[in-house]
């Protein structure tokens, strides 16, 4: 029986599949067991991935949107040379930056998507392109740069022996726990390692924790602070470490005074006598991690949580030092250089230089603020983006603030979306490009190899592996399907322009850049050329993976051992960022019991396990189990309210409201309501939570950043009530 050995790009997870097939048909897919990373780990998302293919609410065909206003089939080239024409006619009229591109998940595991999006845009000369990562976590990013990166990288899952996760819950997002992640928990949890876990609900991940503190949701900067602040006033950070690396402890130390245990305790919600104890357990070993997920970074101040975790990780030395084997170094991205120290603060951190014309935000590290796009797009004057190409992403089930997002959408004089379904930005756009799905393309695990080489090694692979796999069937006869990066490849052809494609395995940008391939416009390059551009100079060169499809490997690469700090090396870590200070002075002089008191409830975000944001949910396998998002609420918060489980409620939070369904989690903290995003319709369609599920972005203001860096806006912790809704299910 013919077994083929293909990659799932159901999410950033990317595990090798193996297809089992009989006479020509997929009978079976499953996790590799004899993978030297993923051990056969698979989700039901990855098991259901042929079918999805063949799926019937997959498009086939573009859509272009005719004279009567309905989207109706038509050739994709067609489409393409109508969308030139229209792009051409809106430069010229307005410039190049009223064309803006946003990317979202789909693309940040086919790395050749998001490549090309930008090398469209750079050949038209705007600088408006925009991605997931900014309603995302945007405060990681941007909270390491304002602390310093450490050049010698991360403790990896397999060595740490302590964890602090905070508002990140991988038992369901498998995210930071490498390849697979319950296995990783596991052996961590058999080797004495010890987990702490801050989550206003007692979620999965929290089940396997040694400390679990189950605060108030949007007080991390609070918690962590007093973690701080155990930590110094008890001698316990790491003196030698600190005091060779990095600067700013008295800083940092006056700047944590307010946080007393019992201030904590009492603003937090937590028991004052766990924070010195999780301090201990924390500092006990430079074997270890803090890490942030999507909850605090969707709270208020999250780059502000982000600088604090930075601060935990450096205070407790738990970066690898001089002689460490670097767990992962990269294979197809060149990573490194691997030396005891850190090149200090990035300067141009919180601005890199695009200024935005609403709301005085600007592109930082993390990139341009997605938050604000929608007011980008909606607000006369110059400069406004009047033309938006989405790739890979769903604006409108996923952007904060849905009323505004479809307001956006719909005062655009182009909107061109590549979706493989019909979504809530499909139904609305001008054109909707039907994609190539994964299984009928060549891929490479290079989105995880490059977040190794990054330096975040529980996110990448966690030794050095490889895997190339070659298309395994072709598209569904009668299609008029294309590749993502083909599209905007045979867009700027026929725009007459000239893409250049920089090396991502050369991670020096100016370098990069001036070594870009200048690409053939004439004849199409194929898919083998375009790996062949994009990893030149791979550390393993590309072909050695393609060589040898479908096996994935570690490859052999003698040890690489950090290097000791050079002679006279100047970088700090900065333990006392001013802004960040100042961030944290503010936390302590406001008025919190005002703010807590601001409506009863808080709506925390969360992910389902069996649906990626709105992917996946026109799947009937996958709604077996999650028929729609619901509202978890603490069963004695429902009892209170007169609430059933599967009753209609309106939660209503300062922006607008919708209606869900309640359903009872006995772990939840009492105030609190927890769901998944993505879901439902557009606000202008009929509501149907039982049948849709309902939208969370409702709930969020598109124009007041929770975090006045990135700008993400408010997509947890929001202040919300909830009560019996009167429109009967
Ligand atoms: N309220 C609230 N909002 C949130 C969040 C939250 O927790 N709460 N989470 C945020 C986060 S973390 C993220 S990452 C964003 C996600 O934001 P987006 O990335 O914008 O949204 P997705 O739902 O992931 O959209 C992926 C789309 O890509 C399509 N797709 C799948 N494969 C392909 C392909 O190969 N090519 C193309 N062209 N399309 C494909 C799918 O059909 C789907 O429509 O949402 C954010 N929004
Ligand atoms: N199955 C599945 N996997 C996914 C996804 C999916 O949709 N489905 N999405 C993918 C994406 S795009 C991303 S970005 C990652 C995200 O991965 P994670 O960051 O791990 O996201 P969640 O699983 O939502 O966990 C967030 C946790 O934060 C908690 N939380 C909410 N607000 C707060 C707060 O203010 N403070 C604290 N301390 N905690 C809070 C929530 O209760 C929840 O348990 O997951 C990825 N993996
Ligand atoms: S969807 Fe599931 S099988 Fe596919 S990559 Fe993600 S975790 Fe792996
Ligand atoms: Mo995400």
């Amino acid at each position: 029986m013919p077994k083929t050995v293909t990659i799932c790009k159901g999410c950033h997870q990317i595990c090798p599949l193996i297809i089992d097939e009989e006479e020509g048909r997929p009978t079976k897919v499953y996790g590799k067991k004899d993978d030297p990373l993923f051990h056969g780990y698979s989700c039901i998302k990855g098991r259901e991935v042929v079918s999805y293919h063949e799926h019937p609410s997959r498009l086939l065909k573009t859509l272009g949107r005719g004279a009567d206003g309905e989207l109706a089939p038509t050739p994709v080239d067609a489409a393409i040379d109508a969308i030139a024409a229209r792009l051409k006619a809106i430069i010229a009229e307005h410039g190049p930056r009223s064309v803006a591109v946003y990317s979202g998940t789909a693309a940040n595991n086919k790395l050749e998507i998001n490549h090309f999006a930008k090398a469209f845009l750079a050949s038209i000369g705007s600088k408006m392109y925009f991605n997931s990562t900014t309603i995302d976590q945007p405060g990681k990013f941007v909270g390491l740069a304002l602390h310093g990166s450490w050049n010698g990288g991360e403790v990896g899952i397999e060595e740490q022996q302590v964890k602090l996760m905070v508002g990140m819950n991988p038992t369901v997002s498998v995210t930071a726990l490498g390849s697979n992640a319950a296995r990783n928990l596991h052996q961590f949890k058999r080797r004495g390692g010890c987990l702490i876990i801050i989550d206003p609900r007692r979620s999965e991940a929290a089940e396997h924790a040694d400390f679990y503190l189950q605060c108030k949701p949007g007080e991390d900067p609070t918690i962590l602070a007093g973690l701080i602040r155990c930590i110094l006033t008890e001698g316990l950070w790491d003196k030698e470490f600190v005091t060779r690396h990095a600067v700013g402890l008295d800083g940092l130390r006056r700047a944590v005074e307010p946080f007393t245990p019992e201030y904590v305790a009492k603003r937090a919600g937590i028991d004052a006598e766990m924070l010195p104890a999780v301090a201990r357990a924390y500092t006990s070993t430079r074997m270890g991690n803090a890490a942030c997920g999507t909850g605090p970074n969707m709270s208020p101040r999250g780059t502000l949580t982000e600088y604090l975790i930075r601060s935990l990780n450096t205070l407790a030395g738990q970066w690898l030092r001089a002689g460490d084997v670097v767990p992962n170094p990269g294979v197809l991205i060149q990573g490194g250089p691997w030396i005891e120290s850190t090149d200090g603060p990035v300067a141009n951190a919180l601005d890199t230089g695009e200024k935005l014309r609403v709301g005085s935000l600007t592109s930082t590290v993390a990139g341009m603020p997605t938050g604000a796009l929608a007011d980008e797009i909606v607000t006369p004057g110059e400069g406004q983006v009047r033309a938006l190409i989405v790739a890979g992403g769903n604006p409108m089930q996923a952007w904060p603030d849905q009323i505004k997002a479809l307001q956006a959408m719909k005062s655009l004089d182009l909107l061109v979306c590549i979706d493989a379904h019909l979504s809530g930005t499909a139904r609305v756009a001008d054109y909707v490009i039907a994609p190539k799905m994964s299984l009928e393309m060549p891929t490479s695990s290079a989105s995880r190899d490059m977040l190794s080489a990054w330096r975040f090694p529980q996110h990448g692979y966690e030794r050095p592996y490889g895997l190339y796999v070659d298309k395994m069937r072709d598209p569904p006869a009668g299609s008029d399907v294309i590749a993502d990066w083909e599209f905007f490849y045979r867009l700027a052809r026929a725009m007459g322009l000239q893409l250049k494609i920089p090396s991502l395995s050369i991670t020096d940008p100016v370098r990069a850049a001036t070594t870009a391939t200048v690409v053939d416009m004439e004849t199409q390059p194929s898919f083998d050329d375009v790996f062949e551009m994009m990893f030149r100079e791979a550390p393993v060169p590309f072909a050695t993976l393609m060589a040898r499809p479908g096996q994935p490997a570690i490859i052999d690469l003698p040890p690489t051992l950090v290097q000791p700090t050079p002679e006279g090396w100047q970088g700090r870590l900065d333990l006392a960022n001013a802004t960040m200070l100042a961030d944290l002075a503010d936390v302590a002089a406001e008025d919190w019991e005002a703010r807590q008191s601001h409506r009863r409830f808080r709506l925390l975000s969360r992910r389902m396990h069996d649906i990626h944001n709105s992917d996946w949910q026109e799947h009937a396998n996958l709604r077996r189990r999650a028929p729609y998002n619901p509202a978890y609420m603490n069963p004695q918060d429902m009892e209170t309210l007169g609430l059933a489980p599967g009753q209609r409620v309106e939660i209503v939070s300062d922006r607008a409201s919708l209606t869900g369904i309640v359903q009872p989690e006995a772990g939840m903290r009492p105030g609190c309501v927890s769901m998944a995003h993505g879901w439902g319709g557009n606000p202008d369609e009929p509501s149907d939570p039982e049948a849709l599920g309902a939208n969370t972005g409702l709930l969020s203001f598109s124009d007041r950043p929770a975090d006045r860096y990135t700008g993400i806006p408010l997509m947890s912790s929001i202040p919300i009530d909830v009560r019996p809704s009167l429109q009967p299910g």
